[in-house]
Order: C-alpha cells, then structure tokens, then sequence
C-alpha cells in the first residue's frame, strides 16, 4: 500500500487533520501561511521550499501513494494541484475542504472533494438519533423495573414483526418469559411465523381477556388498544407502554408511547433501541428483527424509510442464514413431498399457467409448493391447490408485472368461497361441497381443468 503524502495549508488545517488521528500511511506536511512560522503543528513536517515542483519531488511520490490537500484556499488550491501534476501527471489527489467547490478545481481525472462538514454533519445527526433513541429506553426501563410480571402483548395471530418486537423488548429489559411473557388473545397461524417462534425460543402464550389482570404492567407492540374492539378488557384503556407504527389511534392512555408512522417496521424501532444503548444483538435475535423488517415491508419495497434501509443493513451483518432460511422454508413434510411429487408428474404450464393439483395435504405445504412452481419455465402464474378438510386451499404467485394476484383470485372464487391477497402473492378457498355444485365432481383432472379455465378468464377479464 502507497503513502498518504497530507498537504496542509496553514496551522489550522494542520491542527484539524491531527485532531481526526493520524495513521502511520500518513505522511504529514504543512505549508505556514505568513506569521505562522513557529506554530507547527504537532507531528507535522514542514514541506521544505514551500508549494514548488521540487519540494514536493523530495517526497518522491511513488506510483500508488495518493496526496490529500487540505485548504480554504482556491489559488492556493489550484497551485498545489498543478504542482503535484508536474511531479506526477496523474497522481491522485483528495481535496478537502468546506470552502471550495467542484467548480473552483481544475480538471484532473483521478481527483475527489469532499469537505469536514459533508463527513461530519450525517454522523452528529446520528447520534443525536441514538441519543434520542437512548432516553427513550431508559424511561421505559425506569417505569418497567419494579413490575414484578410485564406482558407484551402483540396482537392475535402475531405476526413475524410483532415476535421480534417483542422479542427484542425482552432482551432490552433483561428479562426472561417467566417475568416478561409474550401474550396474544389468537394463537400464530402461519407456519413461517411458527417457525420463527421455534427458531428464536420464544413461546406466544393465548389468553383469555380476564387474565391480563394478571400482569402488573402492560407493554403493546406493533399494536395499538383500539384493534382488540370496543369489548376489549378496561385494563386495556389505561396501558404502560405503546411502541408501534401503525397511524395513531385515539381513545386511550399509556404512560410512554413511541408511535413512528413513517417507519416500515416495529422490529426498525428495536433495532434502533438496541443499537442506542450498546445491547449484544447476537445472531438470533438479528435474525428475527432482520425478517421482521423484511416481512412488513415486503423485503423492502413500498413504504419502506431510511431507517428501514439502515436498520436491515445493521441487522444483517450480525444475521444468521441458515436461521433465516429455516423460517422463510420450514421443513416440508414427506407425504407433502410425496404430494408435489404426484402433482409434479400430470403438471405443465399453458398460456404462462403452472397449476399443481396436491391432493390431501397440510395446509402450510401449499404456499410453499406455489413459491416453488413460480420457478417452472415460461411460468407467469403459480398455483398451487390442496385438499385441506372439507376444502379446496390454494395459492397464488406471480411474477409481478402482471395482473395482482390479489383481483386475481377474487375473481375466481366469486360465489364459491373466499380470497384475496396482494399484488404477487394470494390466497383462496373454496369448500369442496360448492366446487361439486358447479363442476360436478371434484377430482383432480376436474380441479385442474376448472382452475384453469377461471384464471385464464380472470387474468384476462376486460383485455378485449
Ligand atoms: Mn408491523
């Protein structure tokens, strides 16, 4: 690696430079402007006949060392670059300064300006960020300490943002699920929620609305008291802490609420308190805030924030990939493969359609099969259909520039049963009793040859 050859204009250049650190590669000159002779700065040499060809030729500049110049000063400047071009015509050279701009520099191909300011200003606001971010936590700690039992209460049927929240929550109180259980009124639904709770340890205890009179302080997250209704218990009118990004909702008290409506994720908020107050985020709990994050913005698309941005790239240092991978595809089982198997052999894709028939399987093997079958050549649509009890469950996925998924399959099941979705990603059923209604039986090639039919109709409903 080649020198740092620090050209510095005057004493109070100097002085700066040498207030930053300086590192060994350094090699730390100054030019006195007029009544500075006997100021020199410490660790600094003076460069020895002043801003000239030759002084700068005695440092004898090698092929990969690079000259910073550092100065308020356009003539200046200017003179110091073409000096160092008469020594070198294409050395590379650093200008910093908070006085010049592009425009005021000559051109030089291998030549960069940045000033103290555009380096500094980010960084303050940032840990002005952090300092915010710390007070927050310490008033929470405070309120929290003396509560013997804290519940952190998500709301039914978690989701992925919600667990970790709550997850991170715990590990900044320093306290374990005997003293602060996660509890939700509806039990976690979603395999890939589940199989996040069993990669973190951490259980979601379903209670009954009386039996939060048992917490001596009240913690909501990613949640606010008004979506539990109007018959939800009194304790919940009058909580302790809310930290949510949900648009804030009127109607009731808690002592501390951090409500961040621009934010993409609750799980943002954590990783943020966590950050502030230097708590070990080891690789699980990254890994959870990280799919949180991931899961409310849709892997960081639409109403995603800077803080999203930043957090996810914190987060993901520190994540694990192989527990990331567990959760995002929990483990199949052999009578599901055995299924995508059978389905897999009748299968083929028409008019950019892949249908896969599944038969009777457990419900979570049918998103995950219609994930798979999206990767099938020349396939726009995937879906995916099992039998789940008295039911037909499909799937739905696209690849996006296409009709939403969503309409989609609203326009499918109309009058048979329920759907909807997003705009890659959908979901519907159909209870087999109303399918035989209209299509007579109900096995697989009438399924497949039905389907069919409704999504092309569908996908291509008002084109003509
Ligand atoms: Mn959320």
């Amino acid at each position: 690696m080649g020198r740092r050859i620090i050209i510095c204009d005057g004493a109070e250049s100097a002085r700066l430079w040498s207030r930053i650190g300086t590192d060994e590669l350094e090699e730390l000159t100054w030019i006195p402007r007029e009544n500075e002779t006997r100021a020199r700065p410490a660790g600094f040499k003076i460069l020895q006949g002043g801003l000239d060809e030759d002084a700068i030729a005695k440092l004898d500049p090698a092929e990969d060392d690079e000259f910073a110049l550092v100065s308020d000063d356009g003539p200046w400047t200017r003179l110091a670059i073409r000096k160092i071009r008469k020594v070198d015509g294409d050395a590379s050279i650093l200008v910093l300064s908070d006085g010049l701009t592009e425009d005021d520099l000559p051109h030089h191909a291998s030549l960069r300006r940045t000033g103290w300011k555009t380096l500094i200003r980010d960084d303050i606001d940032e840990e002005f960020a952090h300092l915010t971010n710390l007070q927050r936590v310490v008033k929470i700690r405070e309120l929290l300490a003396p509560r013997e039992r804290v519940g952190i209460l998500v709301q039914p049927d978690p989701d992925p943002d919600g667990i970790a929240s709550a997850y991170a929550l715990r590990a900044l109180l320093g306290r374990k699920r005997t003293t602060a259980p996660l509890i939700s009124f509806g039990d976690v639904q979603r395999p890939e929620n589940q199989a996040l709770c069993r990669a973190i340890g951490i259980e979601v205890r379903v209670i009954t609305p009386d039996e939060i009179s048992e917490f001596d302080a009240l913690v909501l997250v990613d949640v606010q008291p008004n979506v539990f209704g109007d018959n939800a218990p009194e304790r919940l009118k009058n909580v302790d802490v809310v930290i949510d990004h949900h648009p804030e909702r009127t109607g009731y008290e808690a002592t501390i609420r951090d409500i961040r409506v621009s934010y993409g994720a609750t799980s943002t908020i954590f990783t943020e308190y966590l950050r502030a107050t230097n708590t070990e985020i080891n690789p699980r709990l990254a890994t959870a805030l990280l799919y949180g994050i991931k899961s409310d913005t849709q892997y960081l698309g639409r109403e995603t924030s800077d803080q999203d941005m930043k957090s996810f790239a914190y987060l993901h240092a520190s994540h694990s990939p192989a527990l990331l991978r567990r959760i995002e595809r929990p483990a199949l089982p052999i009578t599901g493969l055995q299924a995508l198997g059978r389905a897999l052999s009748k299968s083929d894709v028409r008019d950019g359609i892949h249908i896969l028939v599944l038969g009777r399987v457990r419900e979570d093997v049918i998103p995950q099969v219609a994930d798979m079958a999206l990767q099938a050549e020349g396939a726009e649509w995937a879906v995916a259909v099992g039998t789940v009890e008295r039911n037909l469950v499909f799937s739905v996925r696209n690849v996006g520039y296409v009709r939403a998924a969503g309409e989609v399959v609203k326009a499918v099941v109309e009058g048979l049963g329920v759907g909807g979705g997003h705009r890659s990603m959908a979901k519907g059923i159909i209870p087999i009793k109303a399918f035989r209604e209209v299509y007579g039986r109900a096995d697989r090639a009438q399924i497949l040859s039905a389907l069919y039919d409704a999504f092309v109709r569908a996908i291509h409903r008002d084109e003509d």
